[in-house]
């Protein structure tokens, strides 16, 4: 009996997990365990000896199982105090900063852009992106027929056969929202058009969507010197310099009279932009004084209203401050460019905060 209490209380000891608790337990007071065969040859016994045995026996049993589960309960508790050791955690350290997603160049020089124009009076128009002939183009003195309308390498939406009417189009420029803008609101009217627009082109400086922003003010007496100075007070916020100097060349645009297209000095070091300085000259922009037909066309009286308009792509600005090399990296989706180009959310530009920070 001694030698089996001490065997069992031993091998208790040593157990290393629940497990093989279990197998010890099986072994000692199971069914079929040492126990439990001593208890069987109670019965071989005389009735004295079996007085003794009898209890000796049972709490022989009744030490191995409190044992058992006195080691159960210290392995559980040992587990515990490992789990807790390795899941420890210091609550008070600083949050660790972790990038969720970035903004894209376009997004960021859209923000820029409109930020720019609100402070100046601007407010953002949005229209459809699916436009009908009329907003598209015929407002704009861009009639059927009009060489710009070839130009303008447009994608046509169906039509079923037999139905003549002029299809719908992606729009190919952001102008259409000007018009439904002085269609609702009429004059006086400052606003800005940044959007996708859409023209069937696809080379290394061309993708067959792309972005642009669009102004137009009109008034009683806006003229070119506005127009001018807008740009500039463009140019000195958006490339964050204090001076800037803009050159205007005469040009043609159906929705403008006259139409001027802008260009930018600067200087290239190194493959670096620099704005403001140097001898070369680059084109940013196309402007003009809004075409008396686009007014009327549009519910304004071109005989007490005029105002400017100016075009810009965003895309290119975009490549122009940040540096990006190559146009078709902008719509490849790759999240290495991404992660290189993008910026941080939440980190918007204001006039007041800066630009960019
Ligand atoms: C209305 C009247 C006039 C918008 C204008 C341009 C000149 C222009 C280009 C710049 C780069 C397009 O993205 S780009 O390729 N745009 O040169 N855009 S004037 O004139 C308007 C717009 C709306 C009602």
């Amino acid at each position: 009996m001694d030698d089996l209490r001490q065997k069992y209380l031993d091998l208790v000891a040593g157990a290393a997990d629940e497990a093989t608790l279990e197998d010890i337990r099986l072994q000692a007071v199971g069914k079929k365990g040492e126990v439990a065969l001593k208890m069987r040859e109670l019965g071989k016994m005389t009735p004295e000896e079996r007085q003794i045995m009898g209890p000796k026996l049972n709490a022989l049993k009744d030490e191995i199982n409190a044992a058992l589960a006195a080691k159960k309960a210290a392995l559980a508790d040992a587990a515990l105090e490992e789990r807790l050791r390795g899941e420890w955690l210091d609550v008070t350290l600083p949050a660790r900063s972790r990038r969720l997603g970035t903004i894209h160049p376009v997004s960021q020089v859209t923000e820029e852009v409109t930020t720019i124009f609100a402070d100046m009076g601007f407010a953002v128009a949005e229209g459809p992106q699916i436009e009908d002939d009329f907003h598209n183009f015929d407002a704009l003195n861009i009639p059927p027929h009009h060489p710009a309308r070839q130009e303008h390498d447009t994608f046509f939406m169906h039509r079923d056969e037999g139905d003549d009417r002029p299809p719908h189009v992606l729009r190919t420029h952001t102008s259409p929202v000007q018009i439904r803008a002085m269609l609702k609101q009429g004059a006086p009217l400052r606003v800005i058009a940044p959007g996708r627009v859409y023209r069937s082109d696809y080379d290394q400086t061309h993708t067959p969507m792309f972005h642009q922003v669009e102004g137009l003010a009109i008034d009683r007496d806006i003229s070119m010197a506005n127009l001018k100075w807008t740009l500039e007070e463009f140019c000195r916020a958006f490339f964050e310099v204090d001076e800037v100097e803009l050159r205007f060349r005469a040009s043609h645009f159906p929705f403008t009279e006259p139409s001027a297209e802008v260009d930018l000095r600067c200087s290239w070091e190194n493959g670096q932009l620099k704005v403001g300085q140097g001898d070369d000259w680059m084109e940013i922009l196309g402007s003009g004084m809004v075409h008396p037909k686009v007014l009327d066309a549009s519910g304004v009286d071109s005989t007490q209203w005029q105002g400017f308009a100016f075009g810009i792509g965003i895309d290119r600005l975009a490549m122009l401050k940040y540096g990006i090399p190559d146009l078709r990296a902008f719509f490849d989706s790759d999240l290495r460019w991404l992660r290189h180009y993008g910026f941080a959310a939440l980190d918007m530009p204001t006039m007041r905060g800066g630009l960019t920070r």
